[in-house]
């Protein structure tokens, strides 16, 4: 081969020749009336007959000949590599809502996940179809796991009297109450209140962001919101808040205040009651984290303190003979047995459900590329809770 003996100054000439053949070719291909837009493409034969192949091929081998590009080295403990958290993506859904877990899915990957690749948890009282593990699997790169929930953990528990809740439904359906007369609403609130973090497809995870079927994720989220969790020693995060229907918690705050005066150990010093309760703690004033959109960490959900205040509420009955949410649940749980500044806000994150938005404002709004309306924003609607959270001291710092 005579092109290794080739000297530089050779090696530049027959670039510069090709390129000005490549050109010389270009031009030839567009006509006047085409402009530049529409070349037309040349065949084979007519760029053979121009000898130009030839000096394709001997601009591959020149190629051949460059030193390779500066490749970066892949090691296992490069700091160029961001920090991932141990954490999941989760959602609780029957088969019949794969058209909204689709919706939702899609638009989570789209705006989060595509960049950072969290695994899936899908989460089902009965086993998920072939056609929804398809649909849904097709959506990510990221693993998807599929799991069905132990019936202990879902069903009604045989000690329920079913005489009692029956008249605690049939009184709340009387009084118009969504979901008031439904038994497998009451199984899904107490699943996702005591049992969901102990899922043997979960226990791998501390992190979890509950993501709901037919929900709207609106802007770019370019950072890491469980690495931001972890390194702001967070515990709670939100979008929206908002009170809970009395007549389903009727007897909730009593069984609370039982259990913490008889635990005064868990509540912490510096704790939210002021997000839950207008009078310092006699009454509960409704308001709760709208729990359908959640980022929180599932080793508080384990641990002693809300471990114990489960068990406690559980033993009332209350899932079922009134119809208690796991809303609350969380979110007094949340308040009282964590810091305040371990509650985060997250106002940049661009969510809806249902009718309820809430849609980030200015800059947060301009960045994150948001497609909602910044006037559909349920931040400060007579019903929401946030002013409730701004008045605790630390919420801006948070
Ligand atoms: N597998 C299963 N999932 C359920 C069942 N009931 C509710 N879910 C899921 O639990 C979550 C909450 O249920 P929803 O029906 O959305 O309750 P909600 O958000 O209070 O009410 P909506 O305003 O109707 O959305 C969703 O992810 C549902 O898909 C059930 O019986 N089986
Ligand atoms: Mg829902």
């Amino acid at each position: 081969m005579v092109l290794p003996l080739l000297t530089a100054v050779h090696r530049r000439s027959i670039i510069i020749a090709l390129i000005t053949v490549s050109c010389v070719c270009y031009f030839m291909t567009v006509s006047p009336e085409d402009g530049y837009s529409s070349s037309k493409i040349l065949s084979p034969e007519q760029l053979d007959s121009m000898g130009v192949l030839g000096i394709a091929q001997m601009s591959e081998a020149l190629l051949d000949l460059a030193p390779p590009a500066e490749s970066k080295p892949s090691h296992p403990h490069d700091p160029s590599i961001p920090r991932r958290a141990n954490a999941t993506l989760v959602m609780l859904a029957r088969n019949s809502d794969l058209d909204g877990v689709v919706s939702s899915v899609e638009q989570l990957e789209a705006k989060f996940n595509r960049k950072f690749n969290y695994p899936w948890v899908f989460l089902n009282d009965e086993p998920f179809s072939y056609d929804f593990k398809r649909r849904v699997k097709v959506l990510t790169d990221a693993d998807v796991s599929f799991g069905l929930i132990p019936r202990e953990t879902w069903v009604q528990p045989p000690w329920i009297d079913e005489e009692r809740a029956r008249k605690g439904r049939n009184m709340l359906m009387k009084e118009g109450v969504i979901y008031g007369g439904s038994v497998s609403y009451r199984n899904m609130c107490r699943f996702n209140s005591g049992f969901f973090f102990h899922h043997e497809l979960l226990t791998p995870y501390k992190w979890y962001w509950r993501v709901e079927p037919d929900v709207r994720f609106y802007c770019d989220l370019e950072y890491d919101p469980f690495v931001f969790m972890e390194d702001h020693d967070k515990i709670y995060g939100f979008t929206i808040s908002m009170p809970e229907w009395k007549p389903t918690i009727t007897s909730l705050w009593s069984a609370v205040k039982e259990f913490i005066s008889d635990h005064p150990e868990y509540v912490s010093p510096n704790n939210s009651m002021d997000f839950i309760s207008d009078d310092a703690g006699d009454t509960y004033n409704m308001c709760h984290f709208w729990s359908n959109f959640e980022i929180a960490d599932m080793d508080f959900w384990r641990g002693e303190a809300y471990t114990k205040f489960f068990d406690y509420l559980e033993n009332t009955g209350g899932f079922y003979y009134e119809r208690w949410g796991d809303a609350p649940i969380h979110s007094i749980a949340a308040a009282l047995f964590t810091r305040k500044d371990q509650l985060h806000f997250f106002k940049d994150i661009g969510y809806k459900h249902a009718e309820f938005a809430h849609c980030p404002q200015g800059r947060q709004w301009r960045e994150g590329h948001c497609s909602c309306n910044p006037n559909d924003n349920f931040d400060f609607a007579q019903n929401s809770c946030l002013r409730h959270f701004m008045r605790l001291d630390d919420w801006m710092f948070g």
